[in-house]
């Protein structure tokens, strides 16, 4: 695949593009990332890509032109065409898997206040990575790319997606390597018994309270197998914490 970054700031994408796995993908030609800067489609001397905003306010928008001729010179009949904005869709693992399908990419980072709102028209979708500012696209883009190259083919060990956080709709269960005794804070038992079918029923029943607990709003729509729900019925028996807005799951 490949995925093309519009930024006014190709030099933050130096250190991402050159560490660790996203290094190693576009090395083994899992992925081509090509970073395009949008200052040199300016037309006029001083390379302006924004101006004041008309009705007045605060702030610089950039401008239309430089924006769309960037965009033109990289879109092929293929394209996806993201404009990263706060204002966007919220971005998560679904979207990944579903941009992890396409071929070409292509993704606007704005700057200053935002962009001259024509330029939406031109785009496939406006995506934002969550309910906060920043000062641009650039680390938004990025998050996007880390999270959509770990799942192309080969990049990383195939079996690792499964039980990742929301893979399955569930935060991932917890992690521990040696020492199995660390300073008096033990491993849990069962993970050091080699009971294959005991560990997977520790690990599924650790997701499911990690997930009660922290991102309950996960399982509101999430449908569950029997074996789950015996687990989450243990829970609300025990006086663990439990949303009332779920115990339709368990009647
Ligand atoms: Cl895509 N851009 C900016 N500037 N801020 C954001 C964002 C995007 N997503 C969350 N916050």
């Amino acid at each position: 695949m490949k995925i093309t970054i519009l930024t006014l700031f190709p030099e933050m994408y130096d250190g991402f593009i050159n560490t660790s796995i996203i290094a190693r993908a576009v090395k083994q030609g899992k992925v081509e990332i090509e970073c395009v800067n949008i200052r040199d489609f300016t037309l006029d001397k001083h390379n302006h890509v924004d101006d004041t905003p008309f009705g007045g306010g605060r702030g610089m928008v950039m401008m239309c032109q430089p924006v769309l001729d960037a965009l033109a010179h990289v879109r092929k009949a293929n394209s996806h065409v993201i404009l990263m904005a706060p204002s966007g869709k919220t971005f998560n693992q679904a979207c990944a898997r579903n941009y992890a399908q396409k071929e070409h990419i292509i993704i606007i980072c704005g700057h200053y206040e935002g962009l001259d709102a024509r330029i939406y028209d031109e785009v496939d979708e406006l995506v934002s990575i969550g309910d906060y500012v920043l000062t641009g696209g650039e680390l938004a883009s990025m998050v996007i790319s880390d999270a959509v190259i770990r799942l192309l083919d080969g990049v990383i060990e195939e079996e690792s997606h499964l039980d990742e956080s929301f893979e399955n709709g569930l935060l991932e269960y917890p992690h521990y390597t040696k020492p199995a005794d660390y300073k008096g804070k033990k491993v849990p038992e069962v993970l050091l018994s080699g009971h294959h079918e005991n560990i997977r029923k520790f690990r599924l029943k650790e997701s499911l309270r990690n997930t009660l607990k922290i991102r309950p709003d996960l399982l509101e729509n999430r449908e569950f197998t029997k074996e789950e729900i015996k687990f989450l019925r243990e829970f609300a028996e025990n006086g663990e914490f439990f949303p009332s807005n779920l115990v339709k799951i368990i009647k």
